[in-house]
């Protein structure tokens, strides 16, 4: 059985493909997962980057054992030369020997790669040896030092190389085959790796015939109970039968396949992204963050800024304006002297622009510069928020990160997205107070402008009051014409006093009378204006909310949808 017919064969685009995924799985997630869980990902990741950039054409191919076991006997058999020293002082190969095939490719960066120091690298087959190697050709083995050493440098070389190479032949001897250390510690571990193991009896020639099959069907049964169910199990002698044949035989198949470097990298890849499988086990709900969550921040946020203050000052100043241009003008001052209600907080009720003073009848005002309405960033006098307030705001916004974090069919995400979500709701919270008071000062409430009725009815007023004064005056000069004992202008007997006091009175009465008929239009209007606010400043709100609490939730409930979708695409 080869190698490389035991498993699918593994394209090699759609392995780079699966690579891309799980770096973009890693770029999305970093900085929310932490980095240690990332790190045997990365490992992977960096390795297989590495391995791609290198020879394709070359299968690197380790013997993996023991002391003793034979690993470098089998190494000289296979190379037909005496390359690696073989020895009876335990143990003997200290450093990795490496052992080319063909001349093909230079294999200088794949042996500087593996660590493989230059006065250990071979290169197998010359010109005398015609084709009789041609079958090994592209093949780069390595005779590995002990991974049981009593030298722990041998351990350590052991294991990096352990997951660099394209296949790991374990050569295994009568004495030591069922070995704990082996099967617990590595034979284990490549469970996932089943495609690029091999497993060879070696020493069978120490063995009668018949036990050479028992020993490995015992072999066979510790590697199944171990999970390493089809791996192969080769009796191998590297200087009797059965000799080493069915491994050469193996090792060309593997070659000419071409398939181990890419299967040992699918399975890293395989490896990695399942650990990772956790991280974004849940699909995220495919429902989005529901009005109520929302409405019930924006309303926590518009009580903690002040809304209500503002939409119930605005009501107030629009009786205060309406009151001061279309009262009746002998109390129009009174009105006057009492402080506009939203100018008071300092809210313009304009975008950018400060709010029109009122005018006197159908005149404007002259304009005075006042410290508030020059500033370039509208801010309130609106108090700051209570306690209470900020409670029930940082209530909302933990209610939308959990919303988010609900994840579908009642599956919380998992560890650590809730989290992620909640920082994303609080990760804009510090600027949310600034930004609603320079919004509620910018809202346009709609009393800019003087309403064109109002000023229609002031003039109205203005007129009265003209009558009156003109009757107030006219009466005057009679009384003082009369006390002069001055003759009478010339006019009607009977209009003598009648028209001064018709104009004087009929024009107060007038005015008073004009003033207490549109009070309830005022009043009409001030409740209008209400209404037009508090839906404005809570739109204004509402927006705010979307863009710095409920925007930084929803990017986070992406970036795992996202994830999951890249994770699903790095373990296909
Ligand atoms: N009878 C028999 N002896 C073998 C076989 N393979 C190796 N030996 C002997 O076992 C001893 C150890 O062989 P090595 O090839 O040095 O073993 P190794 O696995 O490379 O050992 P380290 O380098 O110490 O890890 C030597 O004396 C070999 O002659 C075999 O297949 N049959
Ligand atoms: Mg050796």
């Amino acid at each position: 059985m080869t190698v490389a017919t035991r498993a699918r064969r593994v394209d090699g685009e759609r392995l780079v493909s699966r690579v891309v995924a799980l770096r973009r799985f890693i770029e999305i997630v970093d900085g929310t997962v932490p980095p240690e869980r990332l790190a045997p990902a990365r490992t992977v990741l960096e390795r297989s980057g590495q391995r791609l950039s290198l020879s394709g054409d070359h299968t690197v191919v380790a013997l993996a054992g023991a002391t003793g076991s034979g690993k470098s006997s089998l190494f000289n058999k296979i190379a037909g030369l005496p390359l690696s020293p073989v020895g009876v002082r335990r143990p003997t190969t200290a450093v990795t020997h490496a052992c080319t095939w063909g001349r093909s490719e230079p294999t200088t960066p794949l042996l500087d790669w593996l660590g493989v120091p230059t006065g250990q690298r071979f290169t197998r087959e010359s010109a005398l040896d015609g084709d009789d190697e041609a079958g090994l050709r592209g093949l780069v083995l390595l005779d590995l030092p002990d991974f049981d050493s009593v030298e722990e440098h041998h351990r350590i070389e052991v294991d990096r190389l352990l997951e660099q190479v394209d296949l790991v032949v374990w050569v295994l001897d009568p004495q030591k085959y069922a070995d704990k250390v082996v099967h617990e510690r590595y034979l284990k571990q490549f469970v996932s790796h089943r495609e690029i193991t091999v497993v060879l009896l070696n020493q069978s020639d120490r063995l009668a015939v018949t036990d050479v099959e028992r020993v490995a069907t015992d072999l066979r049964r510790l590697l199944d109970a171990g999970g390493l169910t089809g791996v192969p199990v080769l009796p191998t002698s590297a200087v009797g039968l059965p000799g080493s044949d069915d491994l050469r035989a193996l090792l060309e198949r593997t070659v000419t396949a071409r398939q181990a470097a890419l299967q040992r990298l699918a399975a890293d890849v395989t490896v990695a992204a399942g650990e990772l499988v956790p991280l974004v086990a849940v699909p995220a709900s495919e429902a989005d963050i529901d009005r109520a969550s929302v409405r019930r921040l924006t309303d926590a946020l518009a009580d903690a800024a002040g809304v209500p203050t503002v939409v119930e000052a605005t009501e107030q100043a629009y009786k205060h304006r309406a009151g001061a241009v279309t009262g009746w003008p002998l109390l129009q001052w009174v009105q006057r002297m009492r402080p506009d209600p939203l100018r008071r907080l300092h809210v313009q009720g304009g975008p950018g622009r400060p709010a029109r003073p009122p005018t006197i009848g159908l005149l404007p005002r002259r304009r005075r510069a006042s410290p508030e309405l020059m500033a370039p960033t509208p801010a309130t006098s609106l108090p700051g928020s209570t306690a209470a307030e900020r409670a029930a705001v940082a209530l909302a916004g933990r209610s939308i990160a959990e919303r988010a974090a609900a994840g579908s069919q009642a599956n919380r995400l998992p560890d650590p997205w809730p989290d992620a979500m909640l920082a994303a709701a609080r990760s804009r919270l510090d600027d949310v107070p600034d930004t609603l008071d320079v919004a509620i000062a910018r809202t346009d409430l709609g009393l800019a402008e003087q309403k064109l009725w109002w000023r229609v009815v002031g003039g109205l007023q203005w007129a009265a009051a003209l009558v009156a004064l003109t009757g107030l005056v006219w009466l005057a000069v009679r009384f003082v014409m009369s006390v002069l004992g001055l003759p009478d202008l010339p006019t009607p007997k009977a209009g003598i006093l009648l028209v001064p006091t018709a104009l004087l009175f009929g024009g107060l009465l007038f005015g008073l009378l004009l003033s207490i008929v549109v009070r309830p239009f005022v009043h009409f209007g001030a409740k209008r204006a209400r209404r037009s606010a508090d839906r404005k400043l809570r739109n204004a709100v509402s927006n705010i909310a979307m863009e710095m609490i409920v925007a930084p939730v929803r990017e986070t409930l992406r970036s795992y949808a996202n994830a999951r979708d890249a994770l699903a695409a790095a373990t296909q």
